[in-house]
């Protein structure tokens, strides 16, 4: 059996009942073959992939927390701090109820070789817990996080490991963690990003994510001869990343006519209402089922079908595996000419492989959506400096790291072979710099 099977074996016997994790596991170690291929007894010897698949240590935790009638209740929080190798772990927290260890071991598997591509210091990590924050006053949500900060504080800091935000985790929620890691430790240190301006945030951090997705679509799209200017989008979700991706897909001059919640979507033909959007999400954390109050010519519609709707180009924006068989086959039909993923794994492996097939350009994750962890590493760097760089200054380099991650994808997928196979290309480009900073730092 090749090395890369028996690992992938290993992972799935080890490992039960955590199929997130075995999915972002066998999508990477797939996609490495030629570069294992190429030395596989030097790998196999330096157990290089069982130590690339095992995080460093992992944290799980009890959090209690009173409601506002006075009832107690417990959830688990986790911290998986994946791999150092390249800097100190950095991945979000992520707030929501399906979250187990194995949601949160596939989202620092990826964030490890995320991080490599942004070309910035940082190794990868991710944390959270199955607390819903849906409905929850903000007197609650801060119980919440205060509880779980009180904990998480003795694993975290700013040269050790840097969370920030992700699904459900938003400027309020890192507010009340900054105050009480600062309250515990007694450090004023950056030791979350995503954090208000007025206490050492970064601008452009809200933006980043979804500004950084558009930013790698144009330049992907012009590397295939396409132009973004006059194309109609899909975007799923209408959280962070769909916000502001729907924001900049507008100023880059494409229309994005859809948006979903985990109830239903939005159909909007003349074009998605940003500011609409973020009053509805952002300031009254109401449902979509509002939008049509300020857009009366729109659709809503219950449940799925976001990717029924023709257009050029598609990025998912919510959550894992919302992207599946069905709907690849229904955006190829609809003559889609791209899938750039906003989300973490949004696409199953079915449909990304059906994509790719049917020629559909295809950016995953990992390097369509580094541009949020990116720019959290910029926020680190003005921390360490203790300044705060321009708007215009952050989202220009937001933008030159974008641009540089899709030129490495592109020629690492090259090197190999496989031209216009973007998964590789990036599985491919973020492993190397991590291998060869675990290489170099020998058997620890
Ligand atoms: P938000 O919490 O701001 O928004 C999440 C959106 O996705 C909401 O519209 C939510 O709907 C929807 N959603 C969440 N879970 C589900 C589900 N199980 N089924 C259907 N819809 C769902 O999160 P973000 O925008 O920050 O994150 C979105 C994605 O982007 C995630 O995959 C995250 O890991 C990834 N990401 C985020 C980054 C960031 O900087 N924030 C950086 C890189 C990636 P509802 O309100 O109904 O739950
Ligand atoms: O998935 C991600 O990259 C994030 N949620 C952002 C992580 C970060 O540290 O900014």
């Amino acid at each position: 059996m090749s090395y890369i099977d028996e690992v992938i074996e290993e992972v799935v016997s080890k490992n039960p009942s955590e199929p997130e994790f075995h999915q972002a596991v066998k999508e990477v170690l797939e996609s490495l073959r030629p570069v294992i291929e190429e030395n596989e007894e030097l790998y196999r010897r330096e157990a290089l992939l069982e130590r690339i698949v095992n995080p460093e240590r992992q944290f799980k935790f009890r959090v209690p927390w009173v409601d506002d009638k006075g009832q107690v209740h417990v959830n688990t929080g986790y911290r998986v701090q994946f791999n150092s190798a390249i800097g100190p772990y950095k991945g979000g927290l992520r707030l929501h109820p399906s979250v187990n260890l194995g949601i949160i071991k596939f989202l620092g598997f990826e964030q490890v070789f995320k991080n490599s591509l942004t070309g910035l210091p940082i190794g990868g990590g991710k944390g959270g817990s199955d607390f819903d924050p849906k409905g929850k006053s903000d007197r609650e949500i801060m119980a919440f996080c205060q509880s779980f900060m009180t904990e998480l504080c003795k694993y975290i800091g700013a040269d050790t490991d840097v969370p920030a935000g992700d699904i459900g985790v938003g400027a309020r929620e890192i507010g009340y963690l900054f105050g009480q890691y600062k309250r515990i430790k007694g450090l004023y240190e950056g030791v979350l990003t995503g954090k208000g301006l007025s206490y050492g945030g970064s601008l452009a951090r809200t933006e980043a994510t979804g500004y950084g997705l558009l930013y790698l679509t144009e330049e992907l799209l012009k590397i295939n001869g396409i132009e973004l200017a006059g194309k109609i989008c899909s975007v799923s979700g209408s959280g962070n990343v769909a916000i502001y991706a729907t924001q900049k897909a507008h100023q880059l001059g494409a229309k994005v006519v859809t948006c979903s919640d985990s109830n239903g979507w939005v159909y909007d033909p003349e074009g998605i209402d940003v500011d609409a959007l973020k009053e509805i999400k952002e300031v009254k954390r109401a449902r979509l089922t509002e939008y049509k109050n300020y857009r009366p010519n729109s659709e809503y519609h219950e449940g799925r079908g976001v990717w029924s709707i023709k257009v050029d180009v598609a990025l998912p924006c919510a959550t894992q595996n919302e992207l599946h068989l069905e709907d690849a086959k229904q955006l190829v039909s609809n003559g889609c000419l791209a899938v750039c993923e906003g989300a973490n794994m949004p696409t199953t492996l079915e449909a990304t492989e059906y994509l790719q097939k049917n020629k559909v350009i295809f950016a995953p994750g990992k390097a369509a959506n580094a541009g949020g962890v990116a720019t959290s590493a910029l926020e680190m760097s003005q921390n360490s400096e203790r300044l705060s760089w321009s708007f215009e200054e952050v989202d220009a380099r937001l933008k030159r790291i974008m641009v540089d991650i899709t030129h490495n994808i592109d020629a690492a997928a090259k090197r190999y072979d496989c031209e216009g196979n973007y998964v590789m290309g990036a599985n491919i480009a973020g492993f190397e710099k991590v291998v060869d900073a675990m290489m170099a730092q020998g058997i620890v």
